[in-house]
């Protein structure tokens, strides 16, 4: 079972890699895909924190946790490449969920930046006493502990920590949610626009249209991909 669960985690991923997100044919490559050239998220400066969403290609956001004030503009930057990304509210008793409106709480929507690729989202924290929890919500990223927090406590039983630990407790049985498109808004922080091109500032309704375009045809072939390391699995354990 633990071999299974081994080969399901060690397996997938390689699997949607070489064949979902490797070279283009004609690419004159033969070997693997180059990793994704990242940006990496500028400095921060005063009132303005920057994350890296995927830092060096790895399935994290970089920094995972931070203490932002009041007023704070938070920006996520994405890498371009062929894996899109996402940075979509939660909650810490649903770390891979969308965070949804809760009436008696007086909450609306979570933000969600959708799946999407070379481009920065960025949100206003209005609230630094408590925490906001986001992941990413391509397919099994999530349980992979693509998960981060801002103003979480640094003690007790919910911090950044207890939050990606319960992510990756989900792991593989992690509920595929649709692409959908960006949210803006969000509870303890508000994305006030859409993402926008790395580069640009404001929303940018011509990428944001072409990003989900493309989610979309990758999550169907994900979803088979899948399947296929499933049975591969099964098959070698
Ligand atoms: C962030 O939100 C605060 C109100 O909470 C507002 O005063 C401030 O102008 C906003 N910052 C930006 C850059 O929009
Ligand atoms: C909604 O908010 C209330 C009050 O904060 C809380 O007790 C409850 O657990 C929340 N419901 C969900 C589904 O998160
Ligand atoms: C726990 O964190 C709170 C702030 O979140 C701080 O006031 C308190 O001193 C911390 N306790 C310990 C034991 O570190
Ligand atoms: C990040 O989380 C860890 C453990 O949850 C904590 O020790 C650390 O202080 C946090 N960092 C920030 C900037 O909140
Ligand atoms: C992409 O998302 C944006 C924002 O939600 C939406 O306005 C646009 O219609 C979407 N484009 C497509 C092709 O779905
Ligand atoms: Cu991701």
């Amino acid at each position: 079972m633990i071999f299974t669960t081994l080969v399901y985690v060690l397996v997938v991923p390689a699997l949607v890699s070489a064949q979902i997100y490797g070279p283009p044919p004609g690419s004159g490559t033969t070997t693997t895909a180059a990793p994704a050239s990242a940006p990496s998220a500028p400095a921060d400066t005063q009132g303005h924190m920057n994350i890296d969403v995927a830092f060096n290609g790895n399935f994290v956001f970089h920094p995972a946790n931070i203490s932002a004030p009041v007023g704070t503009l938070v920006t996520f930057w994405f890498p371009g490449g062929d894996i899109p990304h996402s940075v979509t509210q939660s909650s810490f008793a649903q770390p891979c969920t969308y965070l949804t409106a809760n009436s008696s709480a007086g909450t609306g929507n979570g933000f969600d930046s959708g799946l999407t690729n070379a481009v920065q989202f960025t949100i206003n924290i209005t609230d630094d006493q408590r925490a906001i929890w986001f992941h990413c919500k391509q397919i099994l990223h999530c349980g992979m502990g693509m998960v981060g927090s801002i103003n979480a406590p640094t003690n007790g039983s919910l911090t950044f920590d207890a939050f990606q630990a319960a992510a990756m407790q989900i792991g593989s049985n992690e509920v595929t949610q649709t692409s959908g498109g960006p949210v803006t808004g969000g509870v303890h922080g508000i994305a006030t626009a859409t993402p926008a091109a790395t580069g640009t500032s404001g929303a940018s309704s011509g990428s944001s249209a072409s990003s989900n375009t493309s989610s979309a045809i990758i999550n169907v072939a994900s979803m088979s991909t899948v399947i296929l390391g499933l049975a591969v699995g099964i098959l070698l354990a």
